[in-house]
């Protein structure tokens, strides 16, 4: 009876790992057929400036419209050790004035790296609508802080000196869906450390939450 309750456990631990595996596949379906793209430049390029200030151009390079709420880009730097940090949205342009449904959010990274500690992800409410093919969205702003600190530009990894107007990068990340669809993350092995050992703690901790 023992052994027969044991190999009813085991086949429905199975059983809702492969659920699982199947809601990720199908949540992430549209993710993989999204073609996105994104362009950057700094309007201010001093080394020591008290503003960071990237704008983006989010292109839709596929066949089909995008909703602007599966979409988010990142641009990394160092914070130098300054806190009280905002993101202040002064522009965004999708057909119309989406800066009120722009979202800037700063993080502090877990796996930091020598020129980046920290990341603006740039995110939308879904009143921002969509990005139709073969069109983009537009939006610029600036990271300051509460009490306007300098920031060193020069050892930031998403910073760009030289552009003087948009630029691809692959310093700066796309994702739709969570699904990265442009640039290198500064950490490229992250996602898929997590993922396996995401994977080895459902399979070993499942059995044993229910023997
Ligand atoms: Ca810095």
């Amino acid at each position: 009876m023992r052994k027969q309750r044991r190999i009813s456990i085991m086949v429905a631990v199975f059983f809702i790992i492969q659920c699982l595996s199947l809601a990720t596949f199908a949540s992430n379906s549209f993710a993989s057929t999204a073609s996105v793209s994104v362009e950057m430049y700094n309007s201010n390029t001093q080394t020591y400036s008290n503003t960071i200030s990237p704008n983006f151009k989010i292109y839709n390079t596929g066949s089909t419209s995008i909703n602007l709420s599966t979409i988010k880009v990142r641009y990394y730097y160092t914070s130098d050790g300054i806190t009280g940090q905002t993101y202040i949205c002064d522009y965004a342009e999708n057909q119309s004035n989406i800066a009120s449904s722009t979202v800037g959010q700063i993080v502090s990274m877990t796996n930091q790296t020598s020129d980046a500690d920290t990341y603006l992800e740039i995110y939308f409410t879904s009143s921002a609508g969509v990005v139709l093919p073969g069109s983009y969205v537009e939006v610029k702003g600036r990271i300051v802080s509460y009490n306007y600190q300098n920031y060193t530009q020069s050892n930031d990894y998403s910073f760009n000196p030289t552009a003087t107007y948009y630029q691809s990068s692959n310093k700066v990340t796309i994702y739709v869906n969570g699904v990265l669809k442009g640039g290198t993350e500064p950490y490229p092995m992250r996602g898929k450390v997590n993922f396996l050992s995401g994977m080895r703690r459902k399979k070993a901790l499942l059995p044993l939450a229910l023997w």
